[in-house]
């Protein structure tokens, strides 16, 4: 019989071939956590912390339900803010008590996948109650691990709304004072007084046969979601023996023997999936959702794109159209059959505050609209050109409002071409097109989609007949301006256009 060793994964492990391994690290962990230096092996919990028990426990489910590949899990803000460095699975991380708000986001958008949210008890019972209660309300298809350890950990030890009576916390120093402070709240009593949600449970890390129970409870939410039957909530009683000031054991026995008596221990909830009639949501297309275009596809399929996927930023003032010309490009995309994204940022101020869109057209789904490295910077002015330029994509191309650079300007990884947008939409009698001039250079100078979409797109915006016949006008003089005055391809020249 070779010698038993409890180990982490066993890979990981050299002598593994001499020993039986009983027990190794989860694969639905990483194998190495992202850490500083040496610290690789280990994961950032305290010794003792109730974190790792649940990390475990729910990694160990996943990867026995075989859910690894469909698992989305939003971590929240507090001691498990970096459950991404842990799980191996789709991770999205939130702002402080809107994991189940980003869940439901994230199922109604991904139906086939199954959504975890992992908070602490600051986190959903604090600044995120009412995501909480309406999630569950609306009985989301989402699981709810909830770790209550009665404090908020992270930030050094302030009052929870589950601090029980009496205790002692930097906000509370003379113990929790239900005439001052209220009582501690009951997640599971509260959310069992609605109707929807089908599996509630709490369970404690008290002591190995309590763990067992929680291991159970965890297996249960996670099936109720492979089985896509609705939402499931378990509060999980957590030692924290940092922020409580002891030993590891103590704070084990702290939780049986004071956590406990005011959590009461049980299945809130276990029933069947409410026999609510499930009418499929009405399914319409995005452009008819945004009443943006009658014609839903164009050119789809007939018009080959040059590219796999295609990110543009483009910058300016408010005024300028910045945001019009990144919508214009949507469309386009949309209209052309593709994925796409548009995301705007801007001041509060309406005019000449600085502006600026993400766009970004694919092939496939598209992860994230934020672009940090857009393939086209799109300048409108030469603040966005000196702000954007650097994190332009090395290669990439970049569009200037403006007859020549700037002399000290220099962005050598770059193509750039120098379109003198707002003179010819001058010249053509409304400085307003100019976006629609850079729309022309841009179309013309990387074929990403097609003119004729491009007329399409600007009809479905401009109503009156002249103003329409402007932009007709503006588009086919940036496509002229590309094709006559600027050498395509070429190394930028700080005099002007790429020659
Ligand atoms: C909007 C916002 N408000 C406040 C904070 C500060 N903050 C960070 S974690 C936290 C509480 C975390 O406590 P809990 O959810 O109980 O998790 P634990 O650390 O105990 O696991 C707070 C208040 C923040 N990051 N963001
Ligand atoms: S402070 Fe508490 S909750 Fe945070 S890691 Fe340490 S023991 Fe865990």
């Amino acid at each position: 019989m070779p010698e038993q060793v409890s180990t982490s994964a066993p890979d990981e492990n050299p002598a593994a071939d001499r020993f039986e391994v009983t027990h190794s690290k989860s694969s639905v962990f990483y194998q190495q956590y992202e850490r500083k230096s040496d610290l690789q092996h280990q994961t950032h919990y305290c010794p003792g912390c109730g974190h790792g028990i649940v990390h475990k426990l729910i990694a160990e489910a996943i990867q026995d339900m075989g859910l690894q590949d469909k698992t989305i899990l939003v971590s929240p803000v507090g001691c498990s803010v970096f459950a991404y460095y842990y799980f191996d699975v789709g991770n999205v991380q939130v702002a402080h008590g809107r994991a189940p708000a980003a869940a439901t986001g994230i199922k109604r958008a991904c139906p086939d996948k199954v959504v975890l949210a992992y908070q602490g008890d600051g986190d959903l019972a604090a600044i995120g109650t009412a995501e909480i209660i309406h999630a569950a309300n609306r009985g989301e298809k989402i699981a709810i691990f909830f770790v209550n350890n009665a404090i908020y950990g992270m930030t050094g030890g302030q009052m929870a709304p589950t601090t029980l009576v009496g205790q002692k916390t930097t906000t509370s120093p003379w113990g929790r004072r239900p005439a001052n402070e209220g009582f501690p709240l009951h997640v599971c009593e509260l959310l069992s007084a609605l109707e929807a949600p089908i599996y509630i449970e709490r369970v404690a890390l008290s002591d190995n046969k309590n763990i067992m129970k929680a291991r159970r409870a965890i297996r249960k939410s996670l099936e109720i979601q492979r089985d896509g039957k609705g939402f499931s909530f378990v509060e999980i009683l957590s030692p924290c023996p940092t922020i409580w000031g002891m030993e590891p054991v103590d704070a084990r026995k702290w939780v049986a023997e004071k956590m406990i008596p005011n959590f009461e221990l049980k299945a809130f909830r276990d029933a069947k999936p409410a026999a609510l009639k499930d009418e499929p949501p009405p399914m319409r297309s995005a452009p008819e959702v945004l009443e943006i275009q009658a014609a839903p596809v164009c050119t789809g399929g007939e018009y080959s794109h040059p590219f796999h996927e295609m990110t543009v930023k483009v910058a300016g003032f408010g005024g300028q159209g910045v945001l019009l010309l990144g919508q214009l490009l949507a469309e386009m995309g949309m209209c052309e059959g593709l994925e796409v994204s548009w995301l705007p940022s801007y001041g509060p101020e309406m005019r000449s505050g600085s502006a600026h869109c993400h766009v970004c057209l694919s092939e496939e789904r598209i992860g994230s609209p934020l672009i940090s490295e857009p393939d086209v910077l799109i300048a409108m002015n030469e603040i966005s050109l000196r702000k954007f330029a650097p994190s332009a994509s090395p290669g990439g191309l970049i569009l200037y409002n403006g007859a020549s650079l700037p002399a000290d300007f220099d962005a050598p990884a770059t193509r750039i071409a120098c379109i003198p947008a707002a003179q010819i939409a001058d010249d053509l009698g409304s400085t307003k097109v100019a976006n629609v001039v850079l729309l022309g250079a841009l179309l013309e100078e990387t074929g990403c989609l097609s003119f004729e979409t491009a007329k399409r797109a600007i009809a479905g915006r401009v109503k009156r007949t002249e103003l329409l016949d402007v932009n007709y006008r503006a588009l086919e003089a940036g496509r002229r301006f590309v094709d006559k005055e600027v050498w395509v391809g070429a190394e930028s020249q700080p005099d002007g256009f790429a020659y």
